[in-house]
């Protein structure tokens, strides 16, 4: 229901005041607030030979000058995120977070290295595992954890949940497997149609790689030239099963066929904020659709049901925690590049943790929605364009807006 209302903004927008537009969108109001200033002296960063791998198209530069605040801040954000990730962890074994919940620790670069890379005016889409994208659009820790334990201070207004969290240029949090990638195509049909020079990054699992509509939403959006940067979070394991035993090819950046891709080292954050900074440019420049696979790795089983140790070995795991942690990897160069000491860098894990740790007292502390039904039908429609009656499962169940009350009854 909330997913409606977010799409409708765009259809509305011109015709409504900017504060009832703003009702439906939670992280509006805290868009940039985390938005620290980043300062002009750079760095010289040069990413290992096997950073990339290009499929009909040369692959970005290996060697690339970017600003040492910007690493720090990128830093800062992915600890951030871990440790909310964790909060939620530990929230939902003492059953304050209920029903589904998925987390994206070990996957951290990718949306802190997409957005590093767009502005507010790009949209993201994207799958179930959704907390660090949210985060990373706008909102705020207690908004998306609120969201998480169903409080009114969520980012949703506590009627979504862990799957279904919306802010300003950003379109979810989609529980259905693939569903997101036509909607992240029509996002970007919206830019061609409009005419700027902003685009949709539509991200998706390697599982939903081989869903039939993603195959149809490519061949549209090459038909259309549309700005649309389709990024497969390749993690390896769809719920529990391997790529090797879902995927016939598991080149995940060359699904596209007819449209150029990219393979991408995940795990490293200079290597995501590079990718996204070259796709983004592509679609600027009018190339049309861009496939980016992103190889990276979750730690956590599936959901919060999942242990994660059935159809992988807990050897694997912490191979890959231990060898190719993005967190890991940004520290050792911020150290060896002398951006941060190692006591420095402690600090920003502290002030972090005290962060998240705050916010999530905050949101353990809000109240739930109240249990009323106007508010149920809340968020529904943008206000001002809702539709006089609302079908419910049986007639008298029919909601009618203007009344506030059951149409019927
Ligand atoms: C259409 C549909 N089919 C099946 C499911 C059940 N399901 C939820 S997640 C998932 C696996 C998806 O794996 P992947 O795309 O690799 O994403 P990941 O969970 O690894 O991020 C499945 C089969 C669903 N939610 N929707
Ligand atoms: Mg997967």
């Amino acid at each position: 229901m909330l997913r409606l209302g977010s799409n409708l903004r765009v259809a509305c927008t011109r015709a409504l005041p900017r504060n009832q537009i703003l009702r439906t969108l939670a992280t509006e109001v805290h868009a940039n607030t985390k938005g620290e200033p980043i300062d002009k002296e750079t760095v010289r960063v040069e990413l290992p030979a096997d950073s990339f791998e290009g499929y009909m198209l040369d692959p970005p530069e290996l060697t690339y000058d970017t600003e040492k605040s910007r690493l720090v801040k990128m830093y800062k954000d992915m600890v951030t995120i871990r440790r909310m990730e964790m909060s939620a962890d530990g929230l939902y074994k003492a059953k304050k977070i209920r029903g589904f919940c998925h987390m994206s620790t070990g996957q951290e670069a990718i949306a802190v290295g997409i957005e590093n890379a767009i502005t507010k005016q790009d949209d993201i889409i994207t799958s179930y595992r959704c907390h660090g994208f949210t985060y990373m659009r706008g909102a705020s820790v207690k908004e998306v954890m609120g969201e998480l334990m169903g409080k009114r201070c969520g980012v949703s207004y506590g009627k979504g949940g862990s799957m279904h969290m919306y802010g300003k240029g950003f379109y979810g949090g989609n529980g259905i497997v693939g569903a997101q990638v036509p909607l992240g195509t029509g996002l970007a049909f919206a830019h061609h149609y409009r005419g700027d020079k902003n685009c949709c990054f539509t991200l998706y699992g390697d599982g939903a790689a081989n869903q039939g509509q993603v195959a149809e939403s490519f061949n549209m959006a090459k038909l259309w030239n549309l700005p649309v940067v389709y990024a497969c979070e390749n993690n390896k394991y769809g719920m529990g099963t391997s790529i090797q035993r879902s995927s016939a090819l598991t080149d995940y950046y060359k699904r596209g066929q007819y449209i150029p891709g990219l393979k991408v080292n995940g795990m490293n954050i200079l290597a995501t904020y590079q990718a996204a900074k070259f796709a983004k440019d592509w679609v600027a420049q009018g190339k049309g659709p861009l496939v980016i696979e992103f190889e990276t790795y979750r730690y956590a089983g599936h959901s919060m049901s999942d242990p994660g140790t059935s159809y992988r070995t807990r050897e694997e795991v912490k191979s890959v925690r231990s060898k190719r942690d993005p967190v890991a990897h940004l520290k050792q160069h911020m150290i060896d590049w002398g951006i941060a000491t190692e006591k420095e860098v402690k600090q920003f894990d502290k002030d972090a943790r005290a962060y998240v740790d705050s916010q999530v007292k905050e949101a353990d502390a809000a109240p739930a929605p109240e249990a009323k039904m106007d508010i149920l039908f809340e968020d529904v429609y943008v206000p001002g364009s809702e539709i006089p009656v609302l079908r419910g499962r049986i007639r008298e169940d029919s909601w009618s807006f203007a009344k506030k009350g059951f149409a019927y009854r």
